[in-house]
């Protein structure tokens, strides 16, 4: 099982999106085992984006996610990080296909509404930024069985 970041940014969170977005990776079958809404702070927005310093669009990037406040939360599954990041779309919400968050939502190059951790070393590196280990739920693994098929005791 993989787990990975997801924010709904703060254009998300004032245009009512959170309980759409949301809906989307509960929908696919995805569990949440963490969340929590929050105003970033600058010194946390900077920590995140730490691999953005120095291009163009950096402080914008960092006056945007630290602008109001996001919902942040953890979601479990197989290959969860790469299938977050194709509901989420290509980064700029013009270019994002329909059917993706940011294709449905968003017409935006920069207040597009959502962030996923990219890699596994990015999502474990930015699960740590947002939550303590002690905030993410353990849950039985029983409901997995009708969500995954087990393949000599391996979930596909
Ligand atoms: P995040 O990190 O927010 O999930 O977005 P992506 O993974 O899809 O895209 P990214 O890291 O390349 O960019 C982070 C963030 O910066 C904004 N951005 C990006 C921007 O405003 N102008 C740009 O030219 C780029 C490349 C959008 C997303």
């Amino acid at each position: 099982m993989q787990r990975t970041l997801l924010i709904v940014k703060p254009d998300g969170v004032v245009r009512r999106l959170i309980g759409k977005i949301i809906a989307r990776f509960e929908d696919k079958g995805l569990r949440i085992v963490g969340m929590k809404m929050m105003r970033v702070s600058s010194a946390l927005a900077k920590k995140h984006y730490a691999e953005h310093k120095g291009k163009s669009f950096y402080p914008c990037l960092i006056n945007f996610i630290t602008s109001g406040p996001v919902v942040v939360f953890v979601v479990e599954g197989v290959e969860a990080i790469a299938i977050c990041r194709k509901m989420m779309g290509a980064t700029f919400g013009p270019e994002a296909a329909p059917g993706t968050i940011r294709g449905d939502f968003g017409a935006s190059r920069s207040n597009n509404l959502i962030h996923g951790s990219d890699s596994p070393k990015s999502a474990k590196r930015e699960i740590a930024l947002y939550f303590k280990s002690s905030e993410l739920i353990k849950y039985s693994d029983e409901d997995y069985k009708w969500i995954y098929n087990y393949s000599e005791g391996n979930p596909v």
